[in-house]
């Protein structure tokens, strides 16, 4: 059955089209720096947003008007499915993610819940042979259900532990059946409220045990997804375990875990931690560990997540220069973990709203890629740390120096060379950019 019999599939038109249901930046085969504008955008629609979420918020009911809305259990799940291929082909999207939860009901028991999962993933898996879009990811949800009251891996209750990891352990093998190319963990109640009844190390160290047993039955089961922690600094917790990069980097090297992991970095928790989207993916990428992005931003004027779809031109194009910096990226891939606003209740603004995110992020890959081409940023910093390439600056990055000699060299020093940070100039450039880039499309 067909859910958007109004919609054909959205061909790539141009900057000057005027047809809404047309792509302006993104087009597929045209290459930039060396590869398709498929190969390195990878992008992905994210299930819960696009076929679950209704829509309401803490203060009001759905408003989402969906044609598969009729449905409910089991048939509703067979109805998404049909629902998202139908979106994917149309869109020409290469991949989609889910939550266990977002593709089938959970039953009364966990065995229960699994038997509807494997319904739904062969469907799925039936779909995906006909269809060239791929998983890119899945994950757990454990975090919607009272069960999660306390945390998952990082509960109070053993038992609690043991129930997410069962679900790790299904989700798993989904992720192998389906072919699945990365496997999220984003700790949605990994974290606390206070200390006052809380014990932080427990918690820290069962968090390692688990993602131990879940690196170990990967292996045992032969899927070879690459793993991938997703920080974020609050919501629903006070205090998130994975705050940021740093802080989950800092913790998979305590539990040695760096070797399994990398980062799925989404743009609207870099801010919510404080940081812009491109602190968070350079701070992956220098350490090698740059995996995957939720693609999407959050509102400058409002304190919480709410995951809109990427329009930010400025902040595409320096989310992709760090992808191009990282030489793209590999299994990873930009999921549009992104939700229409409430008011954009048609069916019709699904594809208005992919369209945005999948044109907004072509375009901050072309403008990108001429900055690194023109060696625009690359140059100023070279400039700026040029001390380092000669006389003292040089032995201290070589390890020739130590403080007796460092003390030496500025003890009757008076006079220290200083040159301008040009944040102006260098900010008036990117506009340049920005702006030319297109100007004779
Ligand atoms: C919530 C997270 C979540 C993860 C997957 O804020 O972004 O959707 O991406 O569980
Ligand atoms: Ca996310
Ligand atoms: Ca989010």
């Amino acid at each position: 059955m067909a859910y958007f019999t109004d919609i054909n599939k959205i061909n790539f038109e141009g900057a000057k089209s005027i047809n809404p249901y047309a792509f302006k930046y993104y087009n597929p085969e045209e290459v930039v720096g060396g590869k398709t504008m498929e190969e390195y955008l990878r992008f992905a629609v994210a299930y819960w947003h696009t076929f679950t979420m209704d829509g309401s918020d803490p203060f009001g009911a759905g408003t989402m008007v969906r044609p598969w809305d009729k449905y409910s259990g089991m048939d509703l799940a067979k109805a998404r499915v049909e629902a998202a291929f139908e979106l994917f082909e149309k869109l020409g999207v290469p991949y989609f993610c889910f939550h266990d939860v977002d593709i089938a009901p959970e039953g009364n028991t966990l065995r229960e819940t699994n038997k509807n999962l494997d319904t739904i993933v062969a469907m799925i898996k039936d779909y995906m042979k006909d269809s060239k879009t791929k998983l890119l990811w899945n994950t757990a949800n454990n975090f919607t259900h009272p069960r999660f009251i306390h945390g998952a891996a990082s509960s109070s209750s053993a038992d609690i532990f043991a129930f997410s990891a069962a679900k790790v352990k299904k989700g798993l093998e989904i992720g192998k059946e389906l072919g699945g190319e990365n496997y999220v963990f984003w700790g949605g109640r990994e974290g606390y409220e206070t200390l006052l009844n809380t014990d932080m190390k427990l918690e820290l160290d069962n968090l390692g045990r688990f993602f131990h047993m879940a690196v170990d039955y990967a292996k045992e089961i032969g899927f070879d997804a690459q793993f991938l922690i997703e920080p974020k600094p609050k919501e629903p917790t006070t205090h998130q375990y994975d705050f940021d990069v740093a802080t989950g980097y800092a913790f998979l090297q305590r539990y040695d875990l760096q070797d399994h992991f990398k980062f799925n970095i989404e743009a609207n928790h870099a801010t919510l931690a404080g940081h812009t989207f491109e602190h968070e993916l350079h701070y992956a990428r220098v350490n090698g560990m740059l995996g995957s992005v939720d693609a999407n931003q959050g509102d400058p004027l409002l304190g919480w997540d709410t995951d809109e779809f990427p329009t930010d031109l400025y902040s595409t194009t320096l989310a992709m220069y760090e992808i191009l910096k990282n030489g793209g990226l590999g299994k990873g891939g930009l999921n549009f973990d992104a939700k229409v606003r409430r008011g954009s209740f048609e069916p019709e603004d699904l594809f208005h709203a992919h369209i945005a995110g999948m044109d907004s992020f072509a375009a901050g890959l072309k403008v990108a890629q001429k900055l690194l081409d023109d060696k625009v940023l690359e140059d100023v910093v070279e400039n700026r740390y040029k001390s380092y390439t000669e006389g003292i600056g040089q032995e201290i990055v070589n390890g020739t120096t130590d403080f007796r000699k460092l003390e030496e060299h500025v003890l009757d020093k008076t006079e220290f060379k200083h040159q301008s940070g040009r944040l102006e100039q260098i900010k008036a450039t990117i506009n340049q950019y920005l702006l030319q880039t297109f100007a004779d499309q």
